[in-house]
């Protein structure tokens, strides 16, 4: 691994006479360049799903925070919009320059066996974030840094069922359909299973119908036009990511339907970016469950650890609450993302 650094160094040497020692894309890369002086780097290679969210924005920026050339590291990022096939082959062009850790958050569970093997077959320890992956093998990779989905899916269930009862409509029919996330995804296969496990103990509750609306804004507009288009009552919404609920909102505001605490429609929403979250306050969302992006210093912190020849637990949970116009306030001014 350490062999590279000097091709890397003669590289940047080489960039630094020509004076354009900076960002730079290799291959579809972007490369945080180093400075020459920099001896020994430890280079990770990140393969992030996309940009399709607010929340995956802010979990892109929360790893460029930390791996950077101060704190001894050489980052090599790739985005691959949204397209499995893109990771798989950023993840091929990490194992061939033989960087010392590929991190990645996969776009959906399935499907990583192979180039997860050969990573492993060139020693290179691979770290997950976010989502999760579902292999034969669990040794394929190292640790897993995320959210406890399950759990931020019954969160929201549990909301619900208070929210209903503080209302006393324990017992009337509750019509809710479901804006999910990217179908194979950790995150929404979570969420989904969290919420019907409440959902089950309530058969005054029918879940109408669930549909992927890809995590976006756009999509998650198409899909509840449709929704409104099909059933003449919707009594809540529940969106698997802010990002599609503003596109909900849109389309139910359209047809002079009001959501929210005031509203003809309940909202619950996931993620808690802070344009949300102004809306929570507002009372138009009634209740953010958060997903807390900010992995990159957990990840790094694994890092550090193996690098010292550490073991490290397998599975890592980052904290994470839920927002409601009663406690948005306290949390709104000092919120980066
Ligand atoms: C959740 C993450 C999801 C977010 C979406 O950890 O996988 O992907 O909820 C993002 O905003 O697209
Ligand atoms: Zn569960």
């Amino acid at each position: 691994m350490r062999k590279i650094k000097s091709f890397l160094l003669l590289l940047l040497a080489a960039l630094a006479l020509t004076g354009c020692v900076g960002q730079f894309e290799v291959g579809g890369e972007q490369e945080e360049s180093a400075g020459t002086d920099e001896a020994d780097l430890v280079v990770v290679g990140v393969s992030q799903v996309g940009s399709e969210s607010v929340w995956r924005t802010a979990n892109t920026v929360s790893i460029q925070k930390a791996f950077t050339n101060e704190k001894g590291y050489f980052l090599l990022f790739s985005n691959a919009r949204q397209k499995q096939e893109n990771q798989i082959k950023a993840i091929r062009r990490f194992i061939s320059r033989q960087v010392d850790y590929i991190v990645f958050s996969p776009i959906t569970e399935t499907g990583w066996d192979v180039v997860l093997q050969e990573a492993k077959d060139a020693g290179i320890p691979v770290i997950l974030m976010d989502r999760q992956v579902d292999v034969e093998d669990e040794t394929l990779y190292t640790a897993w840094v995320g959210s406890d989905f399950h759990m931020e899916g019954e969160n929201a269930g549990k909301w619900l069922e208070e929210y209903l009862a503080g209302q006393g409509r324990q017992e009337e029919e509750i019509r809710i359909v479901v804006l999910q996330g990217t179908e194979g995804a950790t995150a929404a296969i979570g969420r989904t299973e969290g919420f019907q496990k409440v959902a089950d103990a309530h058969e005054n509750w029918v879940i109408l119908e669930q549909v992927d609306a890809e995590y976006t804004t756009a999509k998650g507009r198409e899909v509840m036009e449709s929704l409104l288009d099909k059933y003449d009552e919707i009594d809540v919404v529940v969106s698997q990511n802010d990002d599609m609920t503003f596109g909900a909102l849109d389309a139910m505001n359209r047809r002079g339907i009001t959501t929210g605490v005031e509203g003809d429609v309940i909202v619950v929403s996931f993620d808690a970016v802070k344009a949300a979250l102004k809306l929570v306050e507002q009372g138009v969302i009634n209740v953010d469950i958060e997903c807390n992006p900010n992995q990159g210093e957990w990840v790094e912190k694994l890092i550090q650890a193996l690098e010292r020849g550490e073991e490290v637990e397998k599975t890592f949970y980052i904290k994470e609450q839920i927002f409601t116009p009663e406690n948005v306030g306290e949390y709104l001014d000092d919120r980066e993302y």
